[in-house]
């Protein structure tokens, strides 16, 4: 498995076979998430998997984030997963209930909760390849930017009417799901105090059949409390408001926050472009500032890292996770603090990390006495983790860095099986293989 894991393929050979996943994994309305594993649209994923798909056909990469905005709920939430009629992947739609909600969409299926905010950045990435490639595909984009801008508003502003609940300027999840890093130590505490309180309905995780080890993917305790609280929310009809006062988890996520915050900043210079009203352009800076702040704020000063708030128990998590590298995310930390975190996320507890395969983060500091080097956000390296510091270290003129991020994801991801992650001191590619949004960022990085 090393062996064949390490093989180096030649840059156009590995962009040919990203091509070939992302066209694989199209089953002519949506490109999955991952062949077997994940065979629906998710989120955050499409967000992702557009900007890859735009190198190869930009109007599919515009259709692809249609379909996603097609999704929304009335009241602005996009949701994290768009169901296909695929069968395979548990929890479905029945499971959530969300037909009782009152904003979901009629003509289509999807989960109840949401995941991180980065579309505003996937639409602006694929508008500037749209217009570079010229010609037809130059008016498509321009003309979708114009269509999707009013979409994505909406989108920050439900994130900001209910997910800021709190003081502290984070925004919150009420599920370890919508951070996208599913089953972090971030989560551990917070999920601990989650008890199911009645008998939770029986369930068959299919999950499990489709990985070679078990052992990547999440336990059965785990799980059990990711169905609980879907039991919560179904229980009050995914009604916005009642979630975040009922739910058992209610967590500021900084991770989460800083996405928003950045997001919200591409979102209002693509708002100047297009001309939009100069109220919303206010609000959505208003918004970028809160929620920068609160990342700033959420720092430890012992550490210099981000921490996440347990809104429920009153108190602030540090574990040590790559989230805690925020605040490069969304920037505006004084000029000494941002250098001190830099230092530690190339040093020797993090990329530097002795011995690693590439000086892409860790989910978890392989330093951690936590760390397990295959568990899925316990440890192995995300490539597309990679990919969004590597995209914020360009915006923040770190160009030196982005473009180390660009060469250790290729060194990673140089076998082509498209891990959705990997171990990180053997390059051995966990979880699905043909992960879509693993192609799609290599796609971006060679491209
Ligand atoms: C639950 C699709 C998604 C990613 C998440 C990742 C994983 C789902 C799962 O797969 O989560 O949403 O079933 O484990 O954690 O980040 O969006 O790739």
């Amino acid at each position: 498995e090393t062996e064949v894991s390490r093989r180096c393929l030649p840059a156009s050979t590995l962009a040919a076979r990203a091509a070939y996943v992302l066209r694989g994994n199209d089953t002519g309305t949506v490109i999955t998430a991952a062949p077997k594993l994940y065979p629906h649209m998710w989120s955050w994923d499409a967000a992702f998997i557009a900007i890859g798909v735009a190198h190869l056909d930009v109007r599919r990469a515009v259709s692809e984030l249609d379909t996603l905005l097609a999704a929304q709920w009335h009241n602005g939430m996009l949701p994290h997963i768009v169901y296909t009629e695929d069968t395979d992947y548990f929890p479905g739609p029945d499971r959530w209930g969300t037909h009782l909600a009152e904003h979901m969409p009629e003509h289509v299926r999807t989960s109840g909760i949401c995941q991180p905010p980065v579309h505003a950045i996937s639409v602006r990435r694929i508008l500037d390849i749209g217009r570079r490639a010229g010609g037809s595909d130059r008016a498509a984009v321009e003309e979708f930017a114009r269509r999707a801008w009013p979409s994505l508003y909406a989108w920050h502003r439900w994130l900001m009417r209910f997910r800021t609940p709190d003081e502290t300027g984070l925004l919150a999840v009420v599920h370890g799901w919508e951070s996208g890093m599913d089953n972090s130590p971030r989560w551990d505490e917070p999920y601990a105090a989650v008890r199911p309180a009645a008998e939770l309905p029986p369930y068959a995780r299919l999950d499990l059949g489709m990985v070679r080890d078990t052992a990547e993917r999440p336990t059965d305790t785990e799980y059990d409390r990711y169905l609980w609280l879907i039991e919560e929310m179904r229980g009050v009809r995914y009604a916005p408001d009642e979630v975040v006062r009922e739910s058992s988890f209610l967590v500021g996520d900084v991770f989460l926050s800083a996405i928003f915050a950045v997001s919200c900043q591409v979102l209002e210079e693509l708002g100047t472009e297009l001309g939009r009203p100069e109220r919303e352009l206010r609000e959505l800076a208003g918004w970028a500032a809160a929620a920068r702040a609160g990342v700033l704020a959420s720092v430890d000063p012992a550490t210099g890292m981000a921490r996440d708030r347990d809104i429920r128990a009153n108190a602030w998590l540090s574990a040590r996770t790559v989230a805690g590298f925020a605040p490069l995310l969304c920037g505006g930390a004084p000029a000494d603090r941002e250098q001190a975190l830099l230092d530690e996320f190339t040093g020797p507890g993090w990329c530097g990390y002795p011995g690693l395969i590439a000086g892409i983060p860790p989910s978890v500091s392989p330093a951690d006495p936590g760390f397990l080097p295959r568990q899925y956000w316990r440890g192995p390296q995300w490539p597309v983790i990679g990919w969004m510091f590597g995209w914020a270290f360009a915006r923040h003129g770190y160009s030196e860095l982005a473009e180390t991020m660009r060469a250790e994801g290729l060194r990673l991801t140089a076998a082509g099986e498209f891990g959705e992650y990997y171990e990180p001191f053997t390059g051995a590619a966990l979880g699905s293989t043909g992960q879509s949004w693993t192609a799609a960022v290599v796609l971006d990085w060679l491209c």
